[in-house]
């Protein structure tokens, strides 16, 4: 077992990011077995969810004239447009049927505002809207912080970049995530956390 002051938090591992879903990473399910062995390893565990309303301004079907993949300028900053995915109640928002979900203490479901993404477990993309994650770590007292899921270079790098931001010792299984890597962004994100003191294994 790790300390009890580690927590493993596993990003998005939901059926739109697996083969087959409407916003598939490539090789999605293949974490899964890994992912459901490190649950053995932390008494605190998280999973998160990636929860949108229909009507979610990061749906390039909600701009029209717009393509998935798409940049835009949202009031919070450049925004990438994305196919319809992960859409409240439905198959494609649940988890994977193979993730283990029981060992979890918390869920957390983000990007539910209409308004604005929220790639991250800790902040939105103002990178200031919190989602509690922080307080409900911090009060169970955690100080260390390993993740795993999809993607890679969005959800995994943007929750490490702001655990990292926050004080938390930082470490991301690359075993247990796989990336879109969209305009090179896997390269980008893996320089960031690295710069940022994330601590890159697996
Ligand atoms: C994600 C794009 C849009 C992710 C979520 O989980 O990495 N990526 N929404
Ligand atoms: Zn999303």
């Amino acid at each position: 077992m790790r300390p009890a002051t580690d927590a493993l938090i596993v990003i998005d591992v939901q059926n739109d990011f697996c083969p087959g879903g409407a916003l598939a990473v490539a090789d999605g399910d293949a974490i899964i077995p890994r992912v459901n062995a490190l649950m053995g390893q932390f008494a605190t565990v998280v999973l998160t969810q990636d929860w949108h309303p229909a009507s979610h301004a990061s749906f390039a079907a909600n701009h029209p004239g717009r393509a998935p993949f798409d940049m835009v300028d949202m009031p919070y900053g450049a925004q990438t447009l994305w196919p319809v995915h992960c859409v409240q109640g439905t198959d494609g928002a649940a988890f994977h049927p193979a993730l283990r979900t029981d060992p979890a203490q918390l869920v957390i479901r983000k990007g539910f505002r209409p308004a604005i993404d929220s790639y991250s477990a800790f902040f939105e993309n103002d990178r200031t809207t919190p989602t509690g994650l922080d307080g409900y770590l911090r009060s169970r007292g955690i100080s260390a912080v390993t993740l795993a899921g999809l993607a890679t270079d969005f959800c995994v790098a943007f929750s490490a970049l702001d655990a990292a931001r926050l004080g938390y010792a930082v470490t991301v299984d690359l075993a247990a995530c796989r990336g879109i890597d969209l305009g090179g962004s896997m390269a980008a994100m893996l320089q960031a956390m690295r710069a940022a003191g994330v601590v890159l294994e697996g």
